[in-house]
């Protein structure tokens, strides 16, 4: 019986068409079977060469000498319905594909939790999974999961040993009131941005010091520039860049008899569903894949990394929308295929396309994911960030990038996307990026995190200390909440705005 080359029938029919997948390139490459269920047999659209056929059992089979699509799963695929159908089909899912990449490239300054709309930028990180304030990320005091706190559960804690009351999460576990000096090992060394210390009870926290040891340290160094911002009244953040990896840490003071927790910042991903490109597609695996906020070990399956065809030349390319100061870039690599990635290089650019940073795998074998921490903080804020494939690897595939860092806005600005403007009681010390909050103090009738909420009814100034005069007129007594003047008027015979002095 010879195959069938006319055209495929209408009606639908049901084909198994699979590439042997083996070890061997070559067997995968030469042999491709097809037959249908009904036993007929029939030729693949666009083959120009003599099929041969052979039997198998009680099943026909169709052997095609010429080169099926390479299938780099090494699974096989399996189809259903007329050949081109599934062409049909396949053309539409990769234009979906492509379509929500990009939406993912466009995507807004909201948050979701993971998977449930890919128009956001960031991912909720409440504990237990609950959905997020869809604006601003807030967990509606639920707390943040396991491994990520500070503003919107955005940033990545550091694993810090040895285990106890300071480092286990709960701030209801505190000092005992018999230490003033505590330590802490960092693992994995990193570089250190901020921290957040929460005390047990509510005062006005600031005489304590943080140190650090660095592999190029010899000793306890101090923070270059420790600057400190009151978040509330038990919660203090302390900005410390360091210029290199740290590995210990330490805090000093009388106010740590008061401690209860201590959070360190690994920095927050800011790779996230950013814009990515890439040299070249395979079978509809967008460059967006790597940035989607998937692991494949979350996903099981290889629909979340990205893939360039075969050849010679292949990269990925991540664009952040707003420049950011990179600690470490964690890269997922495709399972069962980890040979893909080695010898890869990894290069960082500045907004004008300078140079700012160089890795080249050297490890000699396969790994399942790389941690690349640059040696210095580069000086300048990176724009870019490229994957190149190694000389001996045929694919550039990312499973996730993660891109560990913050954002660096420009003076008197703060906020992921910067788009926030600092309120501090000096505004030329500026304010942290991270939260908003100022090393100087909120500006006079302003309090909170990011200094943007007004003082409470009834008071007013600087760290809202002071109180409206009973004098103002109205039962809530109220004034306004930067200068204190009376929302109302005074009562007969006291002096406006303040309405404190005496009869006039
Ligand atoms: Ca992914």
């Amino acid at each position: 019986m010879s195959p069938d080359t006319t055209a495929f029938p209408r009606h639908r029919q049901f084909f198994r068409a699979q590439w042997k997948a083996s070890a061997d390139e070559d067997d995968k490459r030469r042999l491709g079977v097809i037959t249908s269920r009904n036993g007929s047999e029939w030729q693949c659209p666009n083959w120009s060469g003599q099929p041969q056929t052979e039997m198998h059992g009680d099943r026909k089979l169709l052997l095609l000498p010429s080169d099926p699509p390479d299938d780099p799963t090494g699974r096989g695929t399996e189809v259903s319905g007329t050949m081109s159908t599934l062409r049909y089909l396949y053309n539409w899912i990769t234009l979906l594909i492509v379509l929500i990449a990009i939406s993912t490239s466009f995507a807004s300054v909201c948050y979701t939790k993971r998977g449930e709309d890919s128009r956001c930028k960031y991912d909720c990180h409440c504990q237990k999974s609950y959905q997020c304030e869809h604006e601003t990320g807030d967990c509606h005091g639920r707390g943040c999961a396991d491994g990520w706190f500070g503003p919107a559960c955005q940033y990545a804690t550091m694993r810090l040993e040895p285990a106890s009351w300071m480092t286990d999460r709960n701030d209801d576990t505190c000092n005992d009131g018999n230490t003033n000096e505590m330590t802490v090992t960092v693992q994995p060394q990193q570089y250190l941005s901020w921290v957040r210390l929460v005390f047990n009870s509510e005062q006005w926290y600031r005489n304590i010091s943080l140190h650090y040891t660095s592999i190029r340290s010899s000793g306890w160094m101090p923070c270059r520039s420790q600057q400190v911002a009151t978040v509330d009244g038990k919660t203090l953040d302390i900005s410390c860049p360091t210029a290199h990896p740290v590995d210990r840490l330490k805090l000093t003071g009388s106010e740590v008899q008061y401690l209860c927790s201590l959070y360190v910042s690994a920095g927050r991903n800011v790779a996230l569903k950013q814009s990515a490109e890439q040299s070249s597609m395979y079978k509809g695996r967008v460059a967006g894949f790597a940035v989607d906020g998937f692991f494949e070990r979350d996903k099981d399956q290889s629909m979340t990394c990205s893939h360039t065809a075969e050849n010679s030349d292949g990269y990925w390319l991540l664009t952040l929308s707003k420049p950011a100061e990179l600690y470490r870039v964690f890269l997922e690599n495709r399972r069962y295929y980890e040979g893909r990635l080695m010898g890869f290089t990894l290069k960082m650019f500045d907004e004008n396309g300078k140079s700012l940073f160089e890795y080249t795998d050297q490890q000699g074998k396969r790994q399942p994911y790389y941690n690349v921490i640059p040696k210095d903080t580069p000086v300048e804020p990176v724009h870019k960030l490229r994957v190149i494939q190694g000389r001996n690897s045929q694919f550039v595939t990312l499973c996730e990038v993660v891109a560990y860092g913050e954002t660096v806005c420009p003076e008197g600005k703060f906020g992921r996307e910067c788009e926030r403007d600092c309120n501090c009681a000096h505004q030329t010390q500026g304010c942290f990026v991270h939260s908003g909050g100022c090393p100087s103090g909120c500006a006079p009738g302003f309090t909170g995190e990011d200094c943007l909420t007004k003082c409470p009814k009834g008071q007013f100034g600087f760290l809202c200390n002071e109180t409206c005069s009973e004098q103002c007129i109205g039962q809530e007594k109220s004034c306004n909440h930067i200068d204190g003047a009376c929302d109302l008027g005074c009562e007969v015979g006291y002096q406006p705005p303040l309405c404190v002095d005496g009869k006039v």
